[in-house]
């Protein structure tokens, strides 16, 4: 980098820093903790490794202060891409302690999987795209900038080829999730049906050892059953020898995701604005985003209750549950207006208030059966969810309440630190600390405070 644009780099990082009072550089230092000298670990105890939409996530609170980390952020990433195009959820560092960890994996079964780096055999939400351009947006050296674009590029577009390829069963455009572990959702209510139809017989379950219990407690974790269904899909993806063919055949959890779909959807949205950066066709992406927003359109809004939600595929029906997934759509401009409006009284009936806080958004409503505010995926108000509600609705000019939201997620980060969640009723923070996507999706949010109108497209 030249002087000057070291100088103008550091004043920049000195400017976000002071944002908040010492918020911004409480957050800058959790990355800092957390930076590998080539990547970000997610976390700095229970997850020692690169995760794909962490990463994305952290990419773009990086964007902001420290371009030349937000841009070895997704390099680092999509190094660890397969030759297919799958963006594996995880790229892992070495020696570090989790369950499951390559060895579990053992993707050398598939011949698409790269030797080094050492990966997962899954993924996750394809926030990718929107990441690239919000790094980019956020450069003051335009040339470097589209420079980092053009490097970028073509693993999107594999990225989401792959999807478009492998993930696809008919022509209703949406692309399908094989793993709960792939919805970055873990423990959901959403698969609790789909996970219940997995009978384990005997010898089915591989032999392993959870490593999760030793640093949170076992309340705000997923189940042993939980867990022996995640590692037993493991195992028999490995067995098919990762042959994404085979895998869609005799897969038993199949599921058409709202939220992996409406990301993708932005994602597409996103491509086609690095293509016409780029000067390269940008039509394709427009066709796959118009595809799959028709797909979310058709197939995952149920009228009668006036929200979109997942469809299990194998089951042949919708997912009764309601969860914050449902309002994603919003992020990726799917609703018409009157949805819109219709998923925006349901969204702040269905919040959470927290004492001194107003409204945020937990994983799964308050008023469903299966609200618990501490358990994961089952109540807890997660940054990454609220940062995607805030968007979609500032997108639609719910500029009132997406506020409400924003302030309320801001005030528990300040009044808790960077967790990886908050307790939906009495806000504190639970799971794992030095959270880096909270941290980057905090600094992102402070910095939003200077972007146009949204930082988010038109609604097209
Ligand atoms: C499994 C890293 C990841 C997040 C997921 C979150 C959790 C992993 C786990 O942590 O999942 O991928 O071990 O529980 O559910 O969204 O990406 O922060």
């Amino acid at each position: 980098m030249a002087r000057d644009d070291a100088t103008a780099e550091n004043a920049r990082a000195e400017r976000v820093a002071s944002m908040d009072g010492d918020l911004a550089r409480r957050a800058m230092a959790v990355l800092e903790a957390n930076w590998m000298g080539h990547a970000t670990r997610a976390s700095a105890r229970l997850y020692p490794h690169q995760w794909s939409w962490d990463s994305a996530c952290i990419a773009m609170g990086y964007a902001g202060w420290n371009q030349a980390r937000a841009q070895a952020e997704l390099r680092w990433l999509f190094a660890g891409q397969w030759e297919d195009g799958l963006l594996p959820h995880i790229r892992f560092a070495d020696n570090a302690r989790y369950f499951p960890g390559p060895e579990f994996w053992q993707t050398h079964r598939s011949p698409s999987a790269p030797q080094h780096p050492q990966t997962s055999g899954i993924v996750q939400p394809p926030v990718h795209a929107t990441a690239v351009l919000q790094v980019y947006r956020r450069a003051q050296d335009r040339d470097q900038a589209k420079r980092f674009l053009r490097e970028l590029m073509p693993g999107l577009v594999r990225w989401h080829e792959y999807l478009y390829r492998e993930r696809t069963r008919g022509d209703d455009g949406l692309v399908e999730i094989w793993h709960p572990w792939e919805s970055g959702m873990d423990n959901s209510p959403l698969w609790d049906d789909a996970l219940a139809r997995i009978s384990l017989g005997r010898g089915a379950i591989p032999e392993y050892e959870r490593v999760d219990l030793d640093f949170v407690e076992a309340a705000q974790r997923p189940t042993d059953a939980e867990y022996d269904r995640y590692a037993y899909l493991v195992k028999l993806y490995r067995d098919l020898g990762y042959d994404a063919g085979r895998i869609r055949d005799e897969c038993p959890f199949v599921v058409y995701d709202v939220l992996f779909n409406s990301l993708l959807v932005q994602s597409n949205r996103d491509l086609v604005e690095i293509a016409q950066v780029l000067d390269v066709d940008p039509e394709p992406f427009g066709a796959w985003a118009k595809r799959t927003a028709a797909g979310i359109d058709a197939k995952l809004w149920d009228e009668a209750e006036g929200s979109y939600g997942d469809y299990d595929v194998r089951a042949g029906a919708r997912v009764r549950a309601q969860t914050a997934a449902a309002f994603s759509p919003l992020f990726a401009g799917v609703p018409t207006e009157d949805r819109a409006r219709m998923m925006l009284e349901r969204l702040m009936a269905s919040a959470a208030t927290i004492d001194g806080l107003g409204r945020v958004v937990a994983s799964v409503a308050p008023s469903d059966a299966n609200f618990n505010p501490a358990l994961y995926w089952r109540g807890p108000v997660w940054p990454m969810i609220n940062w995607v509600v805030h968007a979609g609705l500032r997108r639609y000019g719910f500029a009132d309440e997406a506020q409400e939201i924003r302030s309320a997620l801001l005030e528990l980060v300040r009044r808790e630190g960077f967790w990886e969640h908050y307790n939906a009723t009495t806000g504190r923070g639970e799971g794992t600390e030095q959270v880096s996507w909270t941290a980057a999706l905090v600094l992102d949010l402070l910095n939003g405070e200077r972007d146009d109108e949204g930082g988010v497209h038109e609604h097209t």
